[in-house]
């Protein structure tokens, strides 16, 4: 089955790589990132993404404001906490296991840790031009189990310099998931399937645009679990590189029949 699912996979062109990887966008096939493999050990990411952690070089979690802080990749920000399918009080870097067989990044809010808090995901632009747009696509995980709301907010950068405006909403508000006050009794996890397309971007030959998840909660008590998993982030080619493809296609058509 695993082989059947691998091999739709590969004619539909989609690369799946693992968390422990970099993100590199080299084409216009979709990418999807897999947390299969990530354990939360303690520390959640290092150099290269050995041992169950993530790379530090493509992921960094930050606490504090959602939007007016860089992302510090090279360090590992939180207490992994190894894996766990919820439930917990510790605060920390968690790999949840939202559904049977399904491992996905998460963590635990405190007072002190991610409330505010982020996750931002590092893409490195190597498609040989200038990349204009992407799409992206994730599942996002709650767990309430705890009497604050809380919400997740997609946000973006192509600079990651903390500055104010230097993350933006991405795409409105209408991406954002709340998870109720009221905890659920008995609690369980609660998918929510998200996306956007960023256009207008122009991310050079190498350079990166940083794809955030911010988290916030409202209320007093204590805090909710998240989770995000099923990541897929494509480059999208520009509308007239394809029509100037096939223009030149049709010239040299035109010129073979002379
Ligand atoms: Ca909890
Ligand atoms: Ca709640």
């Amino acid at each position: 089955m695993k082989r059947m699912v691998a091999t739709m996979l590969g004619i539909m062109g989609l690369a799946i790589v693992g968390a422990s990887g970099s993100v590199i966008l080299s084409d216009f096939d979709p990418i999807a990132i897999d947390f299969a493999g990530f354990t939360a050990p303690d520390p959640w990411s290092n150099d290269g993404g050995t041992g169950g952690a993530l790379n530090w070089n493509t992921w960094a979690f930050s606490s504090g404001t959602r939007t007016e802080v860089a992302a510090d990749f090279g360090t590992s920000t939180g207490t992994g906490r190894g894996t766990s399918t919820g439930g917990v009080t510790d605060n920390g870097i968690y790999a949840f296991e939202v559904a049977p067989g399904l491992n996905a990044w998460g963590f635990q809010a405190t007072g002190g840790f991610g409330s505010p808090g982020s996750l931002t995901l590092r893409v490195q632009n190597n498609t040989g031009g200038v990349l204009k747009e992407i799409s992206v696509a994730y599942t996002a995980w709650y767990y309430n189990d705890e009497p604050r709301a809380g919400v997740l907010r997609p946000y973006y950068s192509l600079t990651n310099d903390g500055t104010s405006g230097s993350y933006l909403q991405a795409d409105g508000s209408n991406q954002d998931v709340n998870s109720p006050a009221d905890a659920d009794d008995p609690p369980v996890w609660v998918s929510n399937d998200r996306g956007y397309t960023l256009t207008d971007l122009d991310v050079a030959q190498g350079d990166f645009v940083y794809l955030r998840w911010g988290f916030n909660d409202s209320g007093s008590g204590r805090r909710d679990e998240w989770a995000l998993s099923s990541i897929t982030v494509t480059a999208i080619p520009e509308p007239g590189t394809f029509g100037l493809l096939a223009l030149s296609g049709l010239a040299l058509a035109r010129f073979r029949r002379r």
